[in-house]
């Protein structure tokens, strides 16, 4: 081969490799203009949508923008009582089964309002609500979240939240026989949010989520013992009272179901974009997701589902409840629940209460303690660059 022709081919190839790379180079940009468009368009919407709270404290405010922006982030991870009591421990200043196995505070902190509409000085759980409120203050000092859920006893009966009695919900709407009782639990709801203050004052925000799981039928407010009418109006009517009536305006709200199958069935009971801002789903490993595959299959139908209403609705995607009791699979963080999780956006996801040796013999945890097999999964999911736990959502002042 001559030189010549060996410079021409050398020439000509380095022109076609020049039109490949710039061919995928234009592909690329492409790809990434549309990627930079959604994520604009994403941060825009929410930046346009407020809270469902007209007049929503700055802090309230703020932390819903700053839900809708870690979404780009990561998954924020929550447990519920998790300053309270652990396994094998209560009410220890500083401890939770999360940091004895991460060194690390979860990001999200639940806590439970069930039997403060009968002015009980302890929830169903047996934690003081004084306590709740000292934790409370803690968390938001250090820039953590607060969602708190209510198993409210049943108006009608006076029996628990599970006791299903029809024509319960009809009973607590105007013109109701317990409309009068009802409004009255909601005032002491209301005095115990409007008594969450920081250090200037200022009041501490909450992602409240009240009538939890409203597609079962396992509580009063929901499935078959009521109509999806009945369940909407009350989420409005309590909303309305709370905001409108106590000017209680530190609350963000959460709706969720529990498992669902189809988006009609998810937005059935939904009450409207004006008393929403967070919605989600609850999902346990058990039953029908008793297998790893089936759990993963599940779940990112549901997420998947999530994600498409909470992009058309503008509202923050969350799993609200999760858990798989007793965490019999050492890799179950990494392996099963991530992988479910990790493709969707979701601001995050609480595992349910570490309520340790119960009564009856029985033990519920759902969130690994010290040497519990799945503790060394756990930091590795802790290590995973899109968890998210305390110390990542300090830097990221959620309040500010
Ligand atoms: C359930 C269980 C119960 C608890 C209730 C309310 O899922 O953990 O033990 O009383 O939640 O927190």
């Amino acid at each position: 081969m001559s030189k010549k022709y060996r410079y021409k081919q050398a020439i000509q190839f380095r022109f076609e490799e020049g039109s490949i790379v710039h061919a995928t180079g234009c592909y690329m940009k492409n790809v990434l203009l549309q990627v930079i468009a959604l994520l604009i368009w994403i941060d825009f919407s929410f930046a346009q949508s407020k809270p469902a709270d007209s007049r929503a404290t700055v802090e309230t405010v703020n932390l819903y923008h700053s839900l809708a922006r870690l979404l780009n982030k990561g998954t924020m991870i929550g447990h519920q009582d998790d300053l309270a009591y652990g396994v094998g421990w209560k009410y220890v200043e500083g401890r939770s089964d999360i940091k004895d196995v991460t060194g690390d505070y979860p990001a999200v902190y639940g806590w439970e309002l069930g039997r403060i509409e009968l002015d009980h000085q302890v929830n169903l759980d047996s934690v003081p609500f004084e306590k709740i409120a000292h934790f409370i203050r803690l968390i938001y000092d250090r820039g953590g979240i607060v969602t708190i859920s209510w198993h409210l006893n049943n108006p009608l009966t006076g029996k628990t939240a599970w006791d299903p009695a029809p024509g319960s919900v009809a009973s607590v709407l105007p013109g109701g026989a317990k409309n009068e009782l009802f409004k009255s639990w909601l005032d002491r709801v209301a005095s115990f949010f409007l008594s969450l203050k920081g250090n200037h004052g200022e009041l501490i925000p909450v992602i409240f989520r009240p009538f939890h799981e409203l597609n079962g039928s396992w509580f009063w407010w929901g499935g078959k013992n009521c109509t999806p009418e009945e369940t909407r109006e009350l989420y409005q009517f309590t909303v309305k009272y709370l905001r409108d009536v106590k000017q209680v305006h530190n609350l963000l709200y959460a709706y969720n179901t529990d498992k669902f199958y189809s988006r009609a069935e998810y937005m059935e009971r939904y009450p409207g974009n004006d008393f929403v801002d967070v919605i989600g789903f609850d999902i346990y490993q058990a039953y029908n997701t008793a297998s790893n595959d089936n759990f993963v299959r599940q779940a990112g139908l549901m997420l998947s589902m999530l994600d498409s209403v909470a992009s058309e609705n503008h509202k923050i995607p969350a799993l609200t409840e999760f858990g798989y009791a007793g965490l019999p699979d050492p890799e179950w963080w990494t392996q099963v629940f991530w992988k479910a999780i990790a493709p969707y956006r979701i601001a995050y996801a609480l595992a349910w209460r570490n309520a340790g040796g119960k009564g009856n013999g029985s033990s519920e945890f759902y969130v690994p303690f010290d040497r519990q097999i799945s503790a060394g999964d756990f930091v590795r999911f802790y290590n995973e660059k899109r968890t998210l736990f305390q110390r990542e959502i300090t830097k990221e002042q959620v309040y500010h």
